[in-house]
């Protein structure tokens, strides 16, 4: 029976975690090398912008359910389960840097002892825990499998969704050894209802094959829209149809796709297969996302001539710095490569989000009404549900030039230009 749990890497998914853990009646010390986390989960505050979140932690803070410290090696040593939640980017050469995940594991080495249980939940290259967790830990003269237990149970969080998809969406669990995924098995079961298990190397290429998907998915959508913009037609409206089918699920085309998951898991899928028949399909759906931030800045380009609007003399607005709509993450946004693509041209560049503390050197606005107070351009680059909201007749009275460049399709374009604005989108090919 799992009591006491330690969680490495108080982030976007280690807090919600050790939150969620601590509700469920554990006693949870989570561990980081960053003080003011630290300090600030200690006084019961929480440093991300997650519904239902800040409530919880202060709850089980309260409770004394939960506390954290940057020494972590004495908690572990008291510890029945260790979980590491770091990040794992990759480098520019899309290989794996697995710095955070080393220090971690050094950290647990030194707490390790008999009984313990270590889950890894960072996304890692298919082999990392057989070649790399594995024969580390075991430098101690303890066995794995006997001695002590190893699992990867890859983080599913969704930024935005966290505590409510921690324990409704399945997780999977892949011991390196039966014994290590039944005692996974056993800590999860606390949380999640729907596990399902395997070995750890299918655990971690699981991980990899989902967001590759979805990557792969969206670029399609996003390659459809630059099609429908060449056809003069709208694209939202062909997926909706084409979705109609049974058997078919386009996703959503848009300004790009951000975040610290999509944009890194297929570089760490390719990093650790070698050259395969089928990786161009992987390189070039992530190009076709990566493009599509400057589709946006060509879209205001061609804007600029066609309006006969001075480049150096106009205002433009973004409307969104967060990855995606409701979150305050701005982890690889293309809201970033917008504005700074945007500002390297030689414009004036003002950016608005309710959430994020990243403007990526545009001038802050603290309020749409700010923001858009003599605009000439507003670029809507992410979808927070508070612009779909927004009272545009009236926000368009306070704009020297009514043209809305919609990157998530936050506006419906008839509506919108009703209400008198000039009206471009991403995959809207109709004039
Ligand atoms: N996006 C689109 N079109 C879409 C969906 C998303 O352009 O149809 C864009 C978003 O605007 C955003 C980016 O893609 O910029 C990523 O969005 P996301 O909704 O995929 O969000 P993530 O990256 O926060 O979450 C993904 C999820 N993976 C899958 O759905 C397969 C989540 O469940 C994972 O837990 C998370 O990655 C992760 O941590 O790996």
């Amino acid at each position: 029976m799992y009591e006491k749990l330690v969680v490495v890497g108080l982030g976007y998914v280690g807090l919600p975690t050790a939150v969620v853990f601590a509700s469920k009646g554990l006693r949870v010390i989570g561990v980081d090398i960053d003080k003011q986390k630290v300090k600030a989960i200690n006084e019961g505050k929480c440093y991300i912008h997650e519904p239902g979140l800040d409530a919880l932690l202060k709850c089980v803070v309260s409770k004394g359910l939960l506390s954290a410290t940057t020494e972590g090696v004495e908690a572990i040593k008291e510890s029945d389960a260790t979980i590491i939640a770091v990040n794992t980017p990759v480098r520019n050469n899309g290989s794996a840097d697995l710095f955070q995940l080393m220090s971690a594991l050094k950290t647990v080495r030194r707490g390790l002892h008999k009984g313990l249980l270590v889950v890894i939940e960072s996304t890692l290259p298919p082999g990392t825990m057989m070649n790399v967790v594995k024969p580390f830990l075991e430098e101690t003269g303890l066995r794995s499998g006997a001695d002590f237990y190893i699992a990867h149970v890859p983080e599913r969080i969704a930024p935005g969704k966290a505590i409510e998809e921690l324990t409704n969406v399945p997780r999977i669990i892949g011991g390196i050894d039966p014994e290590s995924t039944r005692r996974a098995y056993e800590l999860y079961s606390r949380i999640n209802r729907e596990l399902y298990l395997t070995d750890a190397t299918t655990a971690e290429f699981v991980k990899l094959i989902e967001n590759t998907f979805r990557d792969l998915n969206i670029a399609y959508a996003n390659f459809l829209a630059l099609v429908a913009e060449k056809l003069g037609i709208d694209v939202y409206e062909a997926i909706r149809l084409a979705n109609t089918h049974l058997r078919v699920n386009i996703h959503i085309p848009g300004a790009g796709v951000g975040g610290p998951c999509l944009t890194k898991d297929p570089h760490l899928l390719l990093s650790s297969i070698g050259e395969v028949l089928g990786s161009e399909l992987i390189k070039i759906a992530r190009r076709i996302n990566d493009y599509m931030p400057i589709h946006i800045v060509n879209k205001v380009m061609d804007i600029i001539k066609r309006e006969g609007l001075g480049l150096y003399n106009i205002k433009v607005v973004v409307l969104g710095t967060a990855y995606k709509g409701d979150v305050d993450d701005t982890r690889e946004s293309p809201a970033g490569k917008i504005i700074k693509e945007l500002i390297n041209r030689g414009m004036y560049v003002v950016a608005y989000d309710p959430y994020a503390r990243e403007f990526f050197g545009a001038e802050k606005a603290n309020s749409v009404e700010d923001a858009l107070r003599d605009a000439d351009i507003v670029i809507i680059a992410t979808d927070h549900s508070l612009f779909r909201s927004l009272n545009w007749a009236k926000l368009g009275e306070l704009m020297r030039n009514r043209v809305i460049v919609d990157g998530r399709r936050v506006l419906e374009p008839s509506k919108a230009r009703k209400l008198g604005f000039k009206y471009y989108g991403v995959g809207y090919g109709k004039s």
